[in-house]
Formats: structure tokens, C-alpha cells, sequence
């Protein structure tokens, strides 16, 4: 499209759409008239793809994920499209600048955290690869909540995106389904901590709200169709029988489903709603598949040949059921022809293996919630024992294994049963899953278990989000790099080539004074664009680590306190966290961390050398600011409890070095780049394990280590008006993450950090690297692995559908 048609439509919407003349329109009407425009489109772009899946018979991928953490669209789009410039030569036309507007853009948050960003990535790769796909989801009004630091203690506000971010989303209300509670919950006796009390509704309208996913150079778009709740109709049966608020209320609770995203990652709670918002997005969802694919083929038995039912996590194993009960109780099916084509559907992917996050849900609510749902479970779990008791397998390992037990829905259990393939996402995690969590399940079905290491988006997490890194690749090594991430090796010549070293610096160094410059104007926090910045970004979790990043810290303020005339390499601590509103010990380290950074501040002798900044609100649009300017990516999860991480891959393209353990893709981030390309410390997942086995004594650990004893001392007399006494004794007591087992290691290998980034040419070289090898970590090569491995899908032939046979 060329500026002037694009400078035509913007001033079509603004006049036809908004109301508003070009001259009295802000920048926020000017960021919807522009997504409305790229919006149009990208609508005709679907078209064509669906036209031409159906036109070849194409097999259709569909993603199921109660998370699409998505940021923002409209630079993703415009770039997608090819279509930036014309855009901000038009709009500057009408005296507006693009970059204003996509500042107006609020992030979709509509997820947590790695899953769900996840599984944006993976849409954006499905697109850009041509497949056949939609992603399914939630039309939550809240996404994940802001957060608001209080004197260090974070607080929650409502995240309203809609306003801003429904311009990307068309109604479909033709396409509504209905989905039926037939359960009722008499009492919220069962969680009464919990307010909302839905017991009333049964019949619960779902109504499509679609979004468009352009791929890169428009080969396919692919939908992700987000669900909304509304009450299917006012119950007229009490309205005539004149309790008129009943039924309004009646309404208001139908509507309660889609509210909210449940802020809780990894550490689930078995709250009712829940389980409804995951049933009903569920039912939703395979209803609207088998709609579809019964129009095209007139028949569910050609389903496995013809569609991939992926499901992200546990969260949607309810569509394993959910598709039975559909074919037995509406379409005909005997148990055994629908289980068959079910289990040839269905595919899960398990992002976690701490037991206390494996979802399980309460037998009895359960059942009063989903009565036909929890009979039809029941009858998988009965086929599924006795078919392992017929095999021969002993009766506590067929109880482990059972879908129910213990007055227990064991997600995982009923996925793994219900599954054709389940797989792990990195190659230590896919490991650990199958002498873990399922080792039963592995001994008895070895060929279900595969692994897809995670990727992210590099068209998003390089191209925009580092323009000065993307014209320096554009440079030396063209733009191929981009539908080919292999491509990026093309770098590694230029490992001893100080000139492009140089470059490579100075291109980190304008993204340091860049997210410098926003740290001043959005917390007024002063960084020293020459110190190292040391960045830890993620969901707040102690596995995670992030109090031995803050400890290891405290202990440098005290060295420096001691030895004030110390060589020391200033440098930068930036953390960026959401804690789960009810993780009490997870906003007691915020509030640590905070407070340590607030006592280094006001100390003339060390604010020079050390500075701690905790951006308020971590989100995707702030991940896209802070990644690029890295040195070091902190990566300190205790080895064998990260299942992947993927924030390690975007540090990675970006060229910054990863400090980290043997955990999660860092191990084959390790084997990517080599020993002299990462530093490396810690104990090692069979060390840890060891260790834990053999009685681990953080108390005396803590006594006999003067630096730490020292530290803990430290955070029990108190600084900042307060004391951290709760997390000090938590660390002497139990330590469950082994913080102090690896606190030494962690301060050596910080040490080395330091030494290595003195000498810049060999640091530029490190980044280098880690850039050049950074291409296993594409999710298009992801996606790619998931198809042929998993879905057994092709992208969509490129054939003109006019000329179709
Ligand atoms: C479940 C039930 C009830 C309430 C909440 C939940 C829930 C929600 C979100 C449970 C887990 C999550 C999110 C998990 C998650 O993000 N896991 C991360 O997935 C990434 C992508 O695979 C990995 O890279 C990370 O290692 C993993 O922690």
C-alpha cells in the first residue's frame, strides 16, 4: 500500500469510524484509525489463507492456550506487512509521528508470563511458515494486573486494557456457541475463601472476539479467537415469575468467567471459577472446531488426518473429555471409535516439573461443577486401569498413573492418557519429565515422550525491538537471517574483526543510553550508561532466584563499604518482576530488593560503583526496552526446576552474555556457544538432587561462612525502616532453592563476568557469538519440529486458490 492510499484510509476511519477531522484528532484516535487500517488488511490476508487451507485440504493446527501474553501489535503488524514506512510517511503528512503512536498502544497482557508469550510467539511463527492454524483463548476484560510499588511492597491495580487494544479485535457474534454448566454449585462451600459465588448460571453464551496474526511477508494470517462470556439469555422463567434482580444478577455472574486472568503462575489454586473459565474455554473451542470441520468434510472420522488439537499445559486437557462427550452423547460415536479418534488428536505439551504445580482438582467440586464431564473421566480412568491392570502393571504404579485418585482430577495424568505425544520444552527438561513426573507413564509408553526446545519470535525480539542490532545484521550478513535464523552463523567470521566488534559495542551502548533515558523519565532513576547492566527480568519465583541475585548484591555493598579503594567495574542491576498476588515471600523479596537499592543510594561511598533499579510493571512492551541493553542475562534458576525459560533466548539474540546454571535451554544455550561463550556456575541438577538426599544444613552453611553469615545479619537487624528477618530465616532454616549452596559459585562466576567484560574485545566477541548461534532458538525451527514430529502438518501449499483443480 502506498502513503497516500494509506493517508486515504487513516483519514477514512478518522472521519467515518471516529467521527473526528484529521486536525482535531489526537494520537490515540490516529494509533485506532491506523490499526484499523492494518486491521482491514490483514482480515483480507485470512481470507485468502482459509481459502486456500480449504482449497487443499490443508490440515489445520489449532492451539489451545488459556494465556497469549501478546504486548503490543500495531509496530508488529506494520513490519509484518511491509508496511511501516508508508505509514509514517503518511501519518507525517498529517504532522503525526508513528512513534507517538504506538505508545498509545496498551500491551494485550492476556497471560503471565513464558507460557503465554509462549504461545505468541508460536502464532507469529505458524503465520510466517504458512500453516493452517488458529490459536485459542480468552477474552479476558482484565489481563495480568499493574503493578504498583508501594514503599517497596508491591500492590495490584486492574489492567482495563480494552479501551486501547479492542480496536484488534472483531466481534463475531454469529458465531456463538453456547456452553452448558449443568452442575450446580449449591454453596461456595467448597473454596469459601473465595467471593465470587457463580452457582446460579448454567447456559453461558461464548462469543468470538478474533484477532488477526499477520506472519512476516504475508504468507499465511492466522486467527486467534479469544472467547467472551455472556449470559445466554435473561432466565425467563424467573423473570415471570417476578424475581427480576435474580435474573439480572443471573447475568452479571454468566459474565464473571471472562473477568479476569488468574494472576497465579506456576503454584495453581483449585478455585472454582478456574476450572469454569477453563471449561468454558474448552467447550467453546471444540465446538467451534467440529462446527468447522464438519461443514468442510461432513464427517469427525477423517479429524486426526485433518486437524492437530494442541494443548498448552494442562490448563485445556478439558477438550480431551469435552470432544468424547460431544461425539458420544451428539454424534452417534460408540466409546471406542471416539476414543480412537480423540487420542489421535490430541497432543500436550508440559511446561513444568514442580509437583506443587501440577494442576489437580477436588473430586467432589469437580463433579457438582462438570457432572457429565467428570462421568465421562471417569470412564477414561476406568478403561485406562484396566487396561494397565490387563497389562500387568502393578497396582500402585496403575494409581500413580490414574487420571483420578486420591479424590483427586489429576490434569497431568488425564493428559498424558489422553495424548498422542507429550513433550517437554528443552532437552534437560523433556529428560527430567521421563525419570520424573511420568516416569511411570514413560516405562509403560516410551514412544509418547519427545522434547521441542522453546523459541521466541526473532522478527520481534530483533528486528523492532533492536533496530540498531537489525541494521547491523542487515549489514554484514544481509536480511536473510529473518525466515532463516540459521542464517546468523554468516556472523561468525567477524569474530576477529575489531571494526564490526566496535560496531557491535557501540550498537549495545545506544540501547544502554536508550533504556537509561526511559529509567530517568519513568522512575527518575539515574544509570550510568557505562556500567555493566546486569539484568534479571521474569515472574518473581523463588526457584528463580532472584534473593541470591539481591544477597550476592548485599555482600558487594559490604565489600565495597571495606575496601572502598577496590578496582571495581561499575555496575547496573536492573530486576523487573510480578509476584502472584497471594506469594507472600515472593513480594517480601521485592520489597528486599527495593530497599537494599533505596540503602545503596543514599551511600555517597558506593552509589558510584553499585545501583539497583526495579522497574515497576515488567511487561513484553518493557521486555523489548531492557533485553537489548543487557551485558549480562541472569539466569540463576536452581538446575532442574526452570523447564526452559525463554527469556535466556531473547538475551541471547540480543547479544548479551548468560550467567546462569545448568537449567532449562541454558544447558543447550551452553552446548550452542561453548565454555567460553557463557558463564557458568552452580550445582548441576544431580548435585542439587545429591545434596538434598545426603541432608542439606543451610543453618550451619549460613554460621560457618563469614560473608553470608554477615549478609543474613544484615537483613535481620534491618535497614530501610524495616527488617527481612522472614527471608533470613527462611534461607537458615530450609532454603529450599539452595540459594546458599550456590552462593559461592554465583560470586565467582560474577567475578569472572567483570574480569571478562574488561577486556572489550573479548567480551564484543562473546556477544558475537552468542548473536551467531542464537539460531536454534527461532520458534520458527520450533514450530517446524512440532509440525513434523507432533502435528504432522504441512504448511499450506503456495498455489493461486484461482487456479485451484
Ligand atoms: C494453573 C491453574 C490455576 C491457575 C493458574 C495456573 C497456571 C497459570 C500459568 C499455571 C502455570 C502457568 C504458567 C507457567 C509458565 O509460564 N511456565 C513457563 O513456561 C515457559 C514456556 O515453556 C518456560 O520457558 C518456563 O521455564 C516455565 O516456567
Amino acid at each position: 500500500m502506498t502513503a497516500e492510499r494509506f493517508r486515504e484510509e487513516i483519514i477514512d476511519h478518522l472521519l467515518h469510524t471516529f467521527g473526528v477531522t484529521p486536525e482535531n484528532a489526537g494520537d490515540e484516535t490516529y494509533y485506532k484509525a491506523v490499526a484499523l487500517v492494518v486491521s482491514d488488511l490483514m482480515r483480507r490476508g485470512r481470507s485468502e489463507t482459509e481459502k486456500r487451507a480449504k482449497a487443499t485440504h490443508t490440515k489445520q493446527v489449532y492451539y489451545l492456550c488459556m494465556e497469549f501474553l501478546l504486548g503490543r501489535s500495531l509496530k508488529n503488524n506494520l513490519f509484518n506487512l511491509g508496511l511501516e514506512e508508508s505509514a509514517r510517511e503518511a501519518l507525517r503528512t498529517l504532522g503525526v509521528r508513528l512513534d507517538a503512536l504506538y505508545d498509545q498502544e496498551p500491551d494485550a497482557g492476556l497471560g503471565n508470563g513464558g507460557l503465554g508469550r509462549l504461545a505468541a510467539c508460536f502464532l507469529d511463527s505458524l503465520s510466517t511458515q504458512g500453516y493452517a492454524a488458529m490459536g485459542y483463548s480468552l477474552r479476558y476484560e482484565y489481563g495480568i494486573f499493574r503493578q504498583k510499588l508501594v514503599d517497596g511492597w508491591q500492590t495490584e491495580l486492574p489492567d482495563f486494557w480494552l479501551p486501547g487494544g479492542k480496536v484488534w479485535l472483531q466481534e463475531a457474534p454469529e458465531k456463538a456457541v453456547e456452553v452448558h454448566f449443568d452442575g450446580h454449585v449449591e454453596e461456595a462451600w467448597y473454596d469459601n475463601h473465595h467471593t465470587v459465588n457463580h452457582k446460579d448460571y448454567t447456559k453461558v453464551l461464548a462469543v468470538p472476539y478474533d484477532m488477526c496474526i499477520s506472519g512476516k511477508d504475508g504468507r499465511a494470517v492466522s486467527k486467534l479467537r479469544l472467547w467472551a462470556a455472556r449470559s445466554s439469555d435473561f432466565d425467563m422463567k424467573t423473570f415471570n415469575s417476578g424475581n427480576y434482580l435474580r435474573a439480572v444478577e443471573q447475568n452479571a455472574m454468566a459474565e464473571v468467567i471472562t473477568k479476569v486472568l488468574y494472576p497465579e503462575d506456576n503454584n495453581p489454586e483449585g478455585k472454582s471459577l478456574r476450572l469454569s473459565q477453563q471449561y468454558f474455554l474448552v467447550s467453546a473451542t471444540i465446538q467451534d472446531i467440529i462446527r468447522r470441520h464438519l461443514f468442510e468434510y461432513g464427517t469427525l472420522d477423517s479429524l486426526p488426518e485433518l486437524t492437530a488439537i494442541h494443548l498448552n499445559d494442562t490448563h485445556p486437557v478439558l477438550a480431551v473429555p469435552e470432544l468424547m462427550r460431544i461425539m458420544l452423547d451428539e454424534c452417534g460415536y460408540g466409546w471406542e471409535a471416539a476414543w480412537d479418534i480423540v487420542s489421535r488428536t490430541v497432543a500436550y505439551t508440559n511446561h513444568t516439573v514442580m509437583k506443587e504445580a501440577l494442576e489437580c482438582w477436588n473430586q467432589d467440586l469437580f463433579r457438582l461443577r462438570l457432572p457429565r464431564i467428570y462421568q465421562i473421566v471417569e470412564e477414561i480412568n476406568r478403561r485406562f486401569c484396566a487396561d494397565m491392570h490387563g497389562r500387568g502393571v502393578d497396582g500402585y504404579k496403575v494409581g500413580r498413573m490414574a487420571p483420578l485418585n486420591d479424590g483427586f482430577v489429576k490434569m497431568a495424568n488425564l493428559a498424558v492418557v489422553g495424548a498422542h505425544h507429550v513433550n517437554g520444552v528443552s532437552a534437560l527438561h523433556s529428560e527430567i519429565l521421563k525419570e520424573t513426573v511420568f516416569r511411570d507413564f514413560y516405562q509403560e509408553m516410551p514412544g509418547k515422550f519427545t522434547n521441542v526446545t522453546n523459541g521466541i519470535a526473532y522478527r520481534r525480539w530483533v528486528a523492532q525491538a533492536n533496530p540498531g542490532l537489525a541494521a547491523f545484521l542487515e549489514k554484514h550478513i544481509g536480511g536473510g537471517y529473518l525466515a532463516d535464523a540459521a542464517q546468523l552463523e554468516k556472523l561468525l567470521p567477524l569474530a576477529n574483526d575489531g571494526t564490526a566488534l566496535r560496531e557491535l559495542e557501540q550498537v549495545k551502548r545506544e540501547n544502554k543510553q536508550r533504556a537509561a533515558g526511559y529509567l530517568k523519565k519513568a522512575y527518575g532513576a539515574v544509570v550510568n550508561p557505562d556500567s555493566i547492566f546486569d539484568i534479571q527480568v521474569k515472574r518473581l519465583h523463588e526457584y528463580k532466584r532472584q534473593h541470591l541475585n539481591a544477597l550476592h548484591i548485599l555482600s558487594l555493598y559490604l565489600w565495597l563499604k571495606e575496601h572502598p579503594q577496590a578496582d571495581f567495574t561499575p555496575r547496573t542491576f536492573i530486576f523487573g518482576a510480578k509476584a502472584a498476588p497471594g506469594y507472600y515471600f515472593a513480594k517480601q523479596i521485592i520489597r528486599f530488593i527495593v530497599k537494599l537499592g533505596e540503602m545503596i543510594d543514599a551511600d555517597p561511598a558506593v552509589r558510584e560503583k553499585l545501583k539497583i533499579v526495579y522497574v515497576e510493571d515488567y511487561r513484553v512492551t518493557l521486555a523489548e526496552l531492557l533485553i537489548p541493553a543487557a551485558d549480562i542475562s541472569e539466569q540463576i534458576s536452581l538446575a532442574g526446576t526452570e523447564a526452559s525459560g525463554t527469556s535466556n533466548m531473547k538475551f541471547m539474540i540480543n547479544g548479551a552474555v548468560t550467567l546462569g546454571t545448568l537449567d532449562g535451554a541454558n544447558v543447550e544455550i551452553h552446548e550452542a556457544v561453548g565454555d567460553e561463550n557463557i558463564i557458568l556456575f552452580g550445582m548441576t541438577t544431580e548435585q542439587a538432587e545429591a545434596l538434598r538426599q545426603s541432608g542439606y544444613r543451610p543453618g550451619e552453611l549460613a554460621n560457618n561462612h563469614p560473608v553470608i553469615r554477615q549478609a543474613l545479619q544484615l537483613m535481620e537487624n534491618g535497614f530501610g525502616g524495616m527488617d527481612y528477618k522472614d527471608l533470613a530465616s527462611s534461607l537458615r532454616g530450609s532454603d529450599p532453592y539452595m540459594v546458599l549452596a550456590d552462593f559461592d559459585a554465583y560470586a565467582q562466576a560474577r567475578q569472572r563476568a567483570e574480569a571478562l567484560y574488561r577486556d572489550r574485545q573479548v567480551w564484543n566477541r562473546m556477544c558475537l557469538t552468542n548473536i551467531a548461534k542464537a539460531g536454534r532458538f527461532s520458534a520458527d525451527r520450533a514450530i517446524r519440529e512440532y509440525a513434523q514430529n507432533i502435528w504432522h502438518a504441512d504448511p499450506i501449499p503456495q498455489i493461486p486458490v484461482n487456479k485451484k483443480g
